[in-house]
Parts: structure tokens; sequence; C-alpha cells
């Protein structure tokens, strides 16, 4: 994700859309282009409602308004008296003041013009209704109405139906069309023009080719369902005639337009997404695009274009070929040379009819199905993968370690770039890229060795796609040192060429199934990219370690398939224009061509780069119907399951399943595909992602001292209502222990009943469907958000505790835990909460464990944080908080601990929501203690089937977070023979060393800021 924003939506979501809306009106204020111009108008004195009226002629000779309700003085007798008569004009049209009762609520009225001294025509046969402002009696109000439309609109903007920059009608399939909003009756006509040149004005509408009449209708039940939004709006029957000439009425350019008394009252271009899919879709699915090959080993080159008038292919050193379209798939063919394998580039040429560019455009573009490129994406590669000159050594042969079940997952987040920038053990030419995975003997390469040695799985990657952002050829490193604490030198320094540096997070998506060139050692030819992609692949398996690549299928950077099939790929909104609720061009996966070219490049990436699972970027901008047919389809290509997980949020023009059934945390449940839990994040760190000023550090969490270890904004003693904050935070980790699981019970109620923002805090059906975390590339690294947290006085070493904590409680949950790469080292990025253009300097990673860095980079980037820079300069100057090597170290071979217990029994790996209801307990649920959870897994059912491996008879967790030794007494397992797990009994914590349980009472004590696991092995 770009920039972070939308992180924990279910709590913000609302905020930020009315901020939305409020500035949406701000901007409509001033009189829309639109032909509002209101602007030039008198003030709208109080007590009165200003009438416009627009007639499509312009001839408002005579026209009034008749009310009969709700002026001072009201009209009566006909045509009436006294008539308010449009005399004054503006942009839009005419307009009337009429005083009005405030006291009335509402004008009662209609528009007529006399036709002799008692007879009056009315402009539409309708009573017309004006509800009155609640500060009309101080402020005026003014309302917009139009010829042939009885709708009273609240801006000229609103009023205005004939804008044919506009897309306001959706062509649904072949026979249906929808027109939201728009009034009934009078004609509707679909007009075209192959070339375009449309125009509508006074005169009607221009420059058409011809026109189909349009009738009434009513949907089919399966289009209202699938275009569950449009399910209510005017629907219109496309004529037979019309019908079939559908294929050559979609490449020129179209326009609805409806007449009423021979004059265009309103008029739009056409949605086109609905009848593409209806007319092509069936065929051209199944289709190979980009480039095959055929028996004789030429290449094939497809692309789908359906709405293109000529597509031609251009090969370097070649002339243009034409390419063929077959008219039921609208993909477009040319068999080529085969001297062209692995050799030539190329690029198509579309010529096409854009309503973006008001007419044919001839576009030069990538293949979206390009399997490498040349630098910076100018021309893909015309690329047979299974050959030789792709391979790094032994690619073909290489294990993939097996996973047993995805319960077995521990998944760490690791940008490439970050991985070897700032390991001096790696050579020169490696650093910064894909082949610095397979360098032997670094201090990163080491420290994954350990990380896999310990239970590790899965390393998941940070957008390795083809980017948009980093220039693949001469990206510039600034020359930085170190400053003081609060120095603004380096970010400035980073900001002066942020945009032409080698680092960016990577969420702009440019092509889905082609490696980014910056991280190859030659951008310029496509086979290195590949074959180095593999090569750290290969590498990380080697390591047993499997890979998770972050995709980002929720939009792109730029809307550049819009110049293959303009008005197809992007979700538009109403008006006809990209939707960008997710920080960019939102595409729209609920069309067929975009899922497929997800699913396509999906595979691409499991049998072609043999990796293991996706991590999708806003997950619950797709329909779970695509993530569903992605998974299958995928793991049928590969022949192997591999893992899907993502950010399954709520929000945007998408929310609650207006128009589709989405991707999103509560309709996940029982598919298989995880998602991450904001209810364990908020409730370990404290607060939400979008907190700002004091909030930032009044907002603890369990992990950093909520209530048993009081900030100063806190008070020194804890009050009801911070102890009760935590108890909930603390309940929020105790559901998210038992994986979520919606029907496990705690504490007499279904974890479903929890609430989390107006949602249930459990909500999986197995355990494995959520991604329990504490930090992410996202937002401030753990370390960060704790520092601004934690009392001013604790120590580094205390600090590093608490890391462990909030670690340990991820690591020993239920589900499947994910770390942000440097977690386990005390990651600090200077506080910044979005570091995804801060340079390396900002993202480094010391893998030899000697520093962290805090203290030494300044202050965080300007552009994102400067409004907190104030809070910030004390934190980064306080010398209790950087910590030594021994901090991080112990922190580190902490979590290396607690991993090895993780990966000891599969207790701790549950695979079932039924086993996590049978066999986890929390024996504290109904007795809190500030800091303090304990969880019992039994080793036996009710039934006397094993627990996971039940291996142990009692496997108890106790995490004390408070920075004081805890006791805890459990009856049941007085008389148990339980005892500190091994790993931990000879593990690198000396302070967890010292936990303890009393047989004979049944009480455990757990020192300060400490995870202790205890077990009783299970009998013969
Ligand atoms: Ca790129
Ligand atoms: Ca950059």
């Amino acid at each position: 994700m770009t920039n972070g924003t939308k992180w924990g939506w279910s709590r913000w979501a609302m905020a930020l859309a009315m901020a939305a809306v409020g500035g949406l009106l701000a901007a409509c204020g001033g009189g829309g282009s639109d032909g509002g111009g209101h602007d030039e108008a008198a003030a709208v004195p109080a007590g009165t409602l200003r009438v416009h009226y627009q007639r499509a002629a312009g001839d408002y000779d005579g026209w009034g308004v008749y009310a009969w309700r709700g002026p001072t003085t009201p009209s009566s007798g006909w045509p009436g008296s006294p008539r308010f008569v449009f005399t004054a004009s503006d942009g839009f049209g005419r307009y009337v003041d009429i005083p009005v009762d405030p006291s009335l609520g509402r004008m009662d009225f209609l528009l007529n013009r006399p036709t002799s001294a008692s007879e009056a025509e009315k402009d539409q046969d309708c009573d017309r209704v004006a509800t009155f402002a609640a500060d009309i009696a101080t402020r005026g109000q003014e309302i917009w109405l139009k010829q042939g439309d009885c709708a009273t609109y609240d801006s000229a903007q609103a009023a205005s139906g004939v804008n044919i920059n506009h897309a306001r009608a959706m062509w649904l399939s072949a026979s249906r069309l929808v027109w939201p909003d728009l009034p009934a009756g009078g004609e509707l006509r679909l007009y075209h023009a192959a070339q375009g040149g449309i125009t509508v004005g006074a005169a009607g509408v221009q420059g058409a080719d011809g026109f189909h009449t349009l009738s009434p209708t009513t949907l089919e039940a399966a289009l209202r369902e699938r275009f569950r939004h449009l399910a209510s709006a005017p629907a219109f029957a496309v004529p037979v005639a019309a019908q079939a000439e559908v294929r050559s009425l979609l490449k020129g350019q179209l326009v609805v337009a409806r007449l009423f008394q021979g004059q265009v009252t309103h008029a739009t271009q056409l949605q086109i997404q609905g009848v593409l899919d209806d007319v092509y879709a069936a065929q051209a699915r199944p289709q190979t695009l980009g480039v095959s090959f055929d028996g004789q080993g030429r290449p094939v080159f497809r692309l789908w274009a359906p709405t293109a008038r000529s597509v031609e292919l251009a090969v370097d050193g070649q002339p243009l070929r034409p390419m063929t379209e077959d008219p039921n798939s609208g993909v477009w063919s040319y068999t080529g040379e085969t001297s062209w394998v692995n050799d030539a580039y190329y690029t198509y040429r579309v010529q096409v009819y854009s309503r973006q560019d008001g007419g044919v455009v001839t576009n030069t573009v990538t293949d979206p199905y390009a399997l490498t490129l040349n630098a910076n994406s100018e021309k893909a590669m015309v690329a047979r993968l299974s050959d030789a000159m792709f391979k790094p050594t032994g690619w073909d042969g290489h294990a993939i370690p097996p996973l047993q079940a995805p319960s077995d997952s521990v998944i760490y987040e690791l940008h490439v770039r970050d991985f070897s920038a700032n390991d001096a053990t790696v050579p020169a030419a490696h650093r910064g890229k894909y082949t610095a995975f397979a360098q032997a003997n670094t201090d990163g390469v080491r420290h994954l060795q350990a990380l896999a040695a310990a239970g590790l799985t899965h390393v998941h990657l940070l957008p390795t796609y083809d980017l948009a952002t980093i220039p693949e050829t001469g990206c510039v490193t600034p020359t930085i040192t170190a400053a003081g604490p609060t120095s603004d030198v380096p970010q400035a320094t980073v900001a002066a060429t942020k945009d032409e540096d080698c680092f960016n997070w990577g969420y702009d998506p440019r092509h889905y199934g082609a490696p980014e060139g910056s991280y190859a050692s030659d951008a310029a030819d496509g086979a290195v990219r590949v074959r180095e992609f593999r090569q750290m692949v290969q590498a990380l398996h080697g390591m047993g370690l499997r890979v998770v690549l972050d995709v980002v299928y929720n939009h792109t950077s730029g809307s550049f398939l819009d110049r293959i099939v303009p008005g197809y790929y992007y979700r538009l909104n109403g008006d006809g224009f990209i939707e960008r609720s997710t920080c960019c061009e939102n595409t729209a996966p609920e069309y067929a061509m975009m899922e497929k070219l997800m699913i396509d490049t999906l595979k691409t990436w499991a049998v072609e780069y043999k990796v293991d699972g996706f991590r999708f970027d806003i997950m619950g901008h797709i329909p779970l119907a695509a993530m569903q047919a992605a998974r299958t389809e995928v793991d049928a290509a590969a022949g192997r399951p591999l893992l899907y997980y993502g950010e399954a949020w709520n929000f945007g023009e998408v929310a609650d399943d207006r128009q589709f059934v989405q991707a999103r945390q509560a309709n996940l449940r029982g598919t298989g595909i995880g998602s991450f839990s904001d209810r364990i994040r908020d409730a370990i760190r404290g607060g939400g992602p979008f907190d700002a000023g004091d909030d930032v550090l009044r907002r603890q969490g369990f992990a950093n001292g909520r209530c048993y270890d009081n900030n100063a904004l806190n008070g020194s003693t804890c009050t009801s209502d911070q102890r009760s904050e935590l108890h909930y935070q603390q309940n929020l980790i105790r559901l998210g222990l038992a994986g979520s699981v919606h029907d496990f019970v705690l504490n007499g109620r279904l974890a479903s009943s929890y609430d989390y923002g107006g949602q249930s805090a459990g909500y999986t059906a197995d355990p494995y469907e959520v991604i329990n975390y504490a930090g992410v590339h996202d937002g401030e690294t753990l370390f960060d958000i704790n520092q601004f947290k934690l009392p001013s006085t604790a120590t580094a070493s205390e600090r590093a505790r608490a890391q462990v904590v909030a670690l340990g409680t991820v690591l020993m949950g239920q589900g499947i835990p994910f770390l942000h790469a440097g977690d386990e080292l005390l990651r600090s990025k200077s506080l910044d909460r979005d570091s995804y253009n801060a340079g390396d300097w900002f993202n480094r990673i010391d893998w030899s464990a000697t520093t962290n860095f805090f203290g030494t980079m300044g202050l965080p980037s300007a552009e994102k944080n400067r409004v907190e820079w104030d809070r910030m300069r004390p934190i980064l100057s306080n010398a209790n908080i950087p910590p030594s090597a021994a901090d991080i170290r112990a922190t580190r071979d902490a979590v290396l601990d607690l991993l090895r217990v993780r990966r000891d029994t599969t207790m701790l790996r549950l695979r079932s929501g039924a086993d996590v209801r049978e066999c986890v307990s929390f024996p504290d649920a109904a007795d809190q203690r500030d800091g303090l959870i304990v969880m019992r897994i039994v080793g036996r059912k009710s039934d006397g089937s094993p627990c996971g491996d039940g291996r142990y008879a009692n496997l108890v967790v106790l995490i004390n977070a408070a920075p004081v030794d805890q006791t805890y007494s459990v009856a049941a397992l007085a008389g148990r023979s339980l005892s500190l797990h091994p790993v931990l009994a000879n593990g690198s914590d000396a302070r967890v060393r010292g936990a303890s349980f009393a047989s004979g009472s049944g009480v455990f004590t757990v020192p300060g800021r400490s995870v202790a696991v205890f077990v009783e092995p299970a009998g013969p």
C-alpha cells in the first residue's frame, strides 16, 4: 500500500468518508463548471427560496412558479396570482426569488405558463416539492429544476442532466442498459458515432451516425444480483437491431439521450464494462493471452482489445504487423517468427475510441501479460521462460520445502532492497538485489537461516512485480551522515532525491506478471531479472523457507490499462470516472478480464517462479468469488496448495458488499483465505493507526503499559476506565490467541459476540484464516510505537522486553504469526509512520544485531510526519531509549526461543476451529489481572482424541506484560507436574528461566515482561 492510510479502516472509514463528502460539498459550493455559475448572481436574501429553472431550448417566456403552499403569499386561482415568474438569469438558466414562511417546512408548487387568461400549460405533469433547509430563515436557500424532470436538486451540478463528458448510464448486457436517477417518461435514444464527434446542444444531438430507440423495461434477476448497486436503477431494453451490431457499436462513441417534448433533457456517455463481459468474456476468458508458442516454436501474440479498431504489433527492427481480431472473443492475434524468441522486444499500437480523450486515438502500449521487459518497462520481451537462459543452475529440480498444514506457517515480511542494501557483508554488486539472497555467509542470510532453523516458514516479500516508481537504471543513493537525534537534515536529504533514489515499497504496479527490474543486476536484459528472481526463490527454498509475494490487484500506477480497452479495467463511479479509494486508480476485478489478468499472472508466479503464497493488498476491494476462483485455479496450475491471505478491510465504494460480495473479513470465514487481524494488533499496540497528536502517546496497549505502567499523560495510578480498557484489550488478545475462531467461547460468550469497532471480534472458522501481527510495513514499527507509549523513564532493557512480550503474544497464538522484518532486532524507522518513500536511511536493518539506529537517524520525513515532530523530538532525544547491542541480541534470542517453542508442538498450531474450541481455554478470563494472560491448551479433547500432536497433557502459556512478577493460581492444575518448557528452561533469557510452577498449589509465577510456557508431558 502506497501511503499506509488504509490500515484499520473498521473504525476510521466513517470519519474519512465524511471528510471526503465535506470536501466534495466545499468544492461544489461555488457553482460548478457544468453551468452553475450562480456566483454571478446576487446573494439569496434571508427567508427566501431561490428557484432556478433550466429549459433545454432556452424558451423561458411566461414560465413561472405556481406555489399553493410555502410562500408568504401563496398562489391562488389559475393560472395563478401571485405567480413567480422567472426573470433573472445565470449560467444555469433563469431564476426567481420567492419569500417563504419557514414554519411551513416546505413549498408545494408546479411550473406553468399561461396560454390564455384562464388557461396554462405545465412543464411536466407533476407537483413539485421543495423541503426547506433548517436555516432558510436566516440564510435563504436555492433549488435547481429542469424541464422534463420532476426532481428538485440542491445544486446546479446535480441538476445538469446533459453532460457527455460524463458516463452516467451503464450498458450492462447486450439487451439491457440502466441510467440511475433518470426521471421517468420521455424517449430514450442510443446514439452512435464510429469516429466520435457527437455533441449535444440547443439543436439537440449532433454528429451521430444514427440512433436506436430504447424502451423502458426491468432488469432480469441475474443482472440485479450481478450489479446489485444498480438493481433499482431505471432500466431500458436495447432493440434487437442494436444488439445485432453491438460489436461495431462498442468500437465507437456511444451517447444516450432522453428527449422530452422534443427537447434533450439528459444526455450522457455509456459505461460499457457489463456489455463487454456479456458479449466477449465467455470466448475470451479461456484464451492464452500474451505470448505463447505454437507447435513450430513460433511466438503467438494475443491481446484482448474488443473495442479497438485496429491493433498492430511493433517488434524491434521489424515493420509493423497488423494483427487479426477474432470477433467472438475480441482477441487480436499474430503469429511471429522463431528468430524473435528470447531476443526481440515488442509493443502494441492500439487504435481505439477513448471517452477520456474524446475521440479515436492510437496508443502505443506494453503487453499487460508481459513476462519480462527491458529497462523501465518500455517494451516486453518475447520470452520463453522454460528455456535455459532464464534458469539458474539447478532450478528445475530444486526442492520446494513442504508444508504440512497452513496452521504451521510463520511469516516474515521483508523488502528485497532492505534485505541487503545496508549489509556490508554482501558484495557491493549484490546489495539491494535479488541475488543477495543467494550469497553465502552474509549477515542477512545467516539471520534468515537462524530464523528458519528456529521455526520460521515463509518469507513474504514486499512487491516484486514490475512497479513504476523506482528508476530501473541510474537510481541514486543520497549520501547522508548521522546527525543529532532531532536533526531535520537527513530527512531533507532523502526527500531531495526520493523519486530518483533506489527505494520505494512498490505498491504501484505496472506489469503484474513480470519481475521488477531495479532489483536485477541488469534491468535492460529481460532474461536477467527472470533468472535472478528465480535464483532468489531457489536460495530461500534452500534455507527451508517458502516464498510469499505481496500482490496489488486493487489498483495500478496510473491508468495504463485504459489505453488498451478504455473504460474497462478500472472501477468507475456514477459519473464514469475512475474510483481512487485505495489511493490510486482502482482496478475492477469484478469484471471478467481483470479477474483473468489477476488469476493468469498469479499462475505465472506459482508455476514459473515456484512461489508458495500470495498476500493481497486491500483484498476487500476484490470480489470474494474472484479470490476463490484464483485459489482454485492457481493451486490446480501449480499442483500444490499455496497460502492466500490479505488485507480484508471494508471501506470505500465497495464497502458492505454494496457492489459485490467482497473478500472482507466477515465474508472469509470458512474459505481458507486468511486476513490480517486489526483486533489483536490494536490491543497489543494500543490505539489505532490513525491516531494523531497526544492520542499516539495516550492510548497505551497491552504490551506498552496501559494501566499497569502508565506514562505521564495517563497519570500515576490506573483509573477504572483505564483498567476496563486494558481488560478489553486483553480479551481481544485472548480471542486472537484462539485464532479469532468465531464460535470459540470466552467467559461464557461466543467470540463473535465480542465487539471490535462495531464488528465481531471473532470471525474465522479455522485458526489459519487469521494473520496475527503487532507490526507491519504500514504504520510505525513495533519498536517505534512502543517508544511513544512506554513511560519515558523505562530502561532500554525493559523496552526490549516489551518488544518480546508483543512478539511473543503473536507467536504463542493459534492463527498464523506474522513478523515485520527486523522487529526481532528492535527495528526502528525513527518513529516514521509511513516509510514508503523514505529511502534506505530510514528503512535500514542491521542484521549483525549491533544497532537499531534509534537516535541517529534524525526526524522522520516531513511529508508524512511533520505535524508530529514536536511530539517526536523529546522521544528521539530520550537517552533511555537507544538499545545496546546486548539488548538487541537478547530480543533476537528470546524470539528465536519462542519460535522453537512453537515449532515443538502442533498444540500451538491447531488445525481447525473445532480443535481450538475443544483444546484452548483461558483460566484467567473471569478473574483478569492487569497485564497478564493465561492460556491453557490440553492434550486431549473430551472424547479422548489428541489436541494437535497431543505431545503434552497440559501446555500453559503465561504472558506477563507488566514490569513486576505476577502469580496466578490455576486450581485445576494443582498436583500436576508442569515445568518450564525445555527450550525456555535452557533458553537465552535468564529472567524467563526464573518462572516457576508450584505443583501443590497450582500457582504459576512469571517474572515481569516475560512470556513463559509450561508443559506437562503426556503420559505413556
Ligand atoms: Ca519497474
Ligand atoms: Ca524513492
